[in-house]
């Protein structure tokens, strides 16, 4: 999706003029582990319009592949507007102009569902569900359990302005406990579900693998139902970390970020503890850049700065 960056702080109303960038919490997961060293693939929609190319060319460029994006000749490439957040918050306006978009056409039908499924993880969004029927169907088609189904990643990513009920927060959940690997905020988990506390929610989702509690300043805890499988982890099935202190510019983004250094930590077969480490590190990135997307930060720089002894992390 191509979004649109206030040139100043302000209400929606009074904001006068905004800079173009792209957003997408799929694509930013994709540019970010893309640009990370990883291989992976984008498969999405998006319009024959010159905001269709420029998102085709600019996820590219980080290095994804782009070459099963589809385009739509009768549809317009999603775009949003935002307002920056009082420095701190996370509270900004969005508008949406997503309704009948290139990627809301996607479904089980128009989607190449053997591309979509040919990595080691599969990562997906609780917005994409809420686009359309069409959309919901293919996420439900996506985490059906069956032979050669990849790792399921999930972030639930509850968007209240993008659905059309209250009830539709139920489809997040039925989601969430398909996937193996889920990502949720304490808060929307709250918003959403009336869940509070990373107790209930595991209580709620007991299928998935992995379940990622994210707790805002609190840090975020992980809960690994699977045997452990390193010294480090070995005693526990539920590790916290918090996260460095930033001065926060902007915190759209953030949670891709998170998901993203989360999951390149075990693709190279990092820890638990590492692993939320990464996921810190990777959202400080999207926390101090303006965009939705940020540049993840160096390998050995983030390696580093994960391997430093628990006390410096809260
Ligand atoms: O997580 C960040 C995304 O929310 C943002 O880039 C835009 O996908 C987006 C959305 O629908 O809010």
């Amino acid at each position: 999706m191509v979004t649109f960056l206030p040139t100043r702080p302000g209400r929606l109303a009074d904001v006068p003029s905004f800079d173009r960038a792209i957003g997408g919490a799929e694509s930013n997961v994709a540019c970010m582990l893309a640009a990370a060293g990883h291989r992976v693939r984008w498969v999405s929609r998006v319009g024959t319009d010159g905001f269709g190319d420029h998102l085709v060319e600019t996820v590219g460029s980080y290095g994804v592949d782009v070459t099963r994006v589809q385009r739509d000749p009768d549809r317009p490439t999603g775009v949003y507007f935002r307002t920056a957040g009082d420095r701190g918050t996370d509270a900004h306006e969005v508008a949406y102009y997503r309704a009948g978009s290139a990627a809301s056409a996607m479904s089980p039908a128009t989607v190449d569902l053997a591309a979509a499924r040919a990595g080691r993880v599969l990562h997906l969004s609780g917005i994409t569900a809420a686009l359309s029927d069409g959309c919901r169907e293919l996420l439900h088609e996506l985490t059906a359990p069956g032979p050669g189904r990849p790792l399921v990643s999930f972030d639930v990513n509850h968007r209240p302005g993008l659905w059309r009920s209250p009830a539709d927060a139920r489809e997040l959940l039925e989601l969430a406990r398909r996937a193996d690997i889920v990502f949720v905020g304490a808060d929307e988990a709250r918003d959403a579900w009336g869940l509070h506390g990373a107790r209930a929610i595991a209580e709620a989702l007991p299928e998935p693998a992995l379940l990622v509690v994210k707790l805002g300043r609190g840090g975020a805890v992980v809960l690994d139902k699977e045997p452990p499988k390193d010294a480090e982890d070995a005693t526990g099935t539920a590790v916290l970390v918090r996260p460095p202190r930033v001065d926060v510019v902007a915190a759209v983004g953030a949670g891709d970020a998170f998901a993203a250094g989360f999951l390149s930590a075990p693709l190279r077969g990092l820890p638990l503890t590492a692993r939320l480490r990464h996921g810190h590190l990777w959202a400080a990135a999207a926390l101090t850049t303006p965009g939705d997307l940020a540049a993840p930060p160096g390998r050995a720089h983030a390696d580093r700065l994960a391997a430093v002894d628990d006390t410096a992390w809260g």
